[in-house]
């Protein structure tokens, strides 16, 4: 018998970004970063051990998957078969909650998902901290999506303590605009992308010495409430980010024309005086953080520009949740 129950994890935004590994198979990062969980985006996974199937068996949106995206999930909970001895094959049943239109389907709360619900089914119930780390395993970003509100990945010394830590719930007043500029999937993949920085750009070393100092200035500003701060330190973190991708061999670039035009509208914004900053992945969409309660202002003038499904206001959301069956 496992228990089988379907955990709830919200996808994050990188305010410190992460940009690159110093160690590939156990996914640890060349410098700490910090998020925002967002409420607007989740995965729901179960994991139950069967007896009466012959392989695991991966549900994605209802839709069954092929091996390889089995192969990936199979890999992954070898991490809670090694310790618990469990051979029995898998039923994982997984939804990516995801307003429609926005493709933004997240490598972090998909594996951050399904570590909690891998946690549960093999009865190894690790405390959230350490299975931060087993998250960490499946994707880097994941490793934050097991807190609510700001959230510490500490790049740490090892495999062990590589983890995230929770900043602060962010409730009082927060919110972000996602601006989807385009849904299609991306051409070069983050974990490329990174790999690709690391090894080329000439910035890098001044990106790891920059984000270092970022970090240390957004901690004391979130635990001063200064929006302002925040968002500063987020618009220009993110910006080194993708400077060190521009000075890599080949150069790479994620933004798109609409990128530009929603960079824009934010600071114009600023010149009205409405604060709101921006930040972008590995993607060209644009996200906005700004006051809650500026967030509907702040999206009737993005829809001046872009159609309102491609404009989603979120709240700041929570760690992992246990759902009732
Ligand atoms: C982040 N990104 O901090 C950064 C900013 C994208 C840009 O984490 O290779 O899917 O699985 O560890 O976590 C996206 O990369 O990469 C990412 P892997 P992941 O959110």
């Amino acid at each position: 018998m496992t228990i089988e129950k379907k955990v709830r994890a919200y996808t994050n935004i990188a305010l410190i970004k992460y940009w690159g590994k110093r160690d590939e198979a156990a996914i640890l990062p060349t410098s700490s970063s910090l998020s925002l969980t967002l409420d607007a985006f989740y995965t729901e996974t179960s994991v139950a051990f069967k007896e009466d199937i012959t392989q695991d068996t991966f549900y994605l949106n209802g839709v069954l998957q092929n091996e390889a995206a089995t192969q990936k999930v199979s890999r992954f909970l070898k991490l809670f078969r090694e310790p618990t001895g469990i051979q029995t094959p898998a039923l994982i049943k997984s939804t990516n909650f995801v307003p429609t239109a926005a493709g933004l389907a997240s490598s972090a709360s998909g594996m951050a998902a399904l570590a909690g619900a891998a946690n549960l089914a093999s009865g190894l119930n690790l405390p959230d901290q350490e299975l931060s780390t087993y998250a960490r395993r499946g994707s880097g970003s994941a490793t934050r999506s097991i807190y609510g509100g700001f959230v510490e990945w500490q790049m740490g010394t090892s495999s062990e303590d590589s983890y995230a830590v929770p900043i602060d719930d962010a409730n009082w007043d927060i919110g972000m605009l996602v601006v989807v500029v385009n849904s299609r999937q991306k051409e070069v993949s983050s974990r490329d992308g990174m790999k690709n920085t690391v090894e080329t750009s000439p910035f890098y070393a001044g990106w790891l010495e920059s984000t270092a100092k970022d970090l240390i200035e957004i901690k004391k500003a979130i635990h001063s409430h200064d929006f302002q701060k925040v968002g500063e330190i987020t618009e220009s973190n993110g910006m080194k980010m993708h400077g060190t991708m521009l000075g890599a061999n080949p150069p790479l670039s994620y933004w798109e024309p609409y990128s530009v035009v929603a960079m824009q509208l934010v600071r114009q914004l600023r010149k009205e005086g409405i604060p709101c900053y921006f930040t972008m992945d590995a993607g060209p969409n644009v996200k906005v953080l700004c006051r809650l309660s500026d967030s509907e202002k702040i999206k009737a003038r993005f829809a001046e520009v872009f159609r309102t499904e491609q404009l989603i206001v979120s709240r700041p959301g929570k760690g992992l949740q246990i759902m009732s069956n």
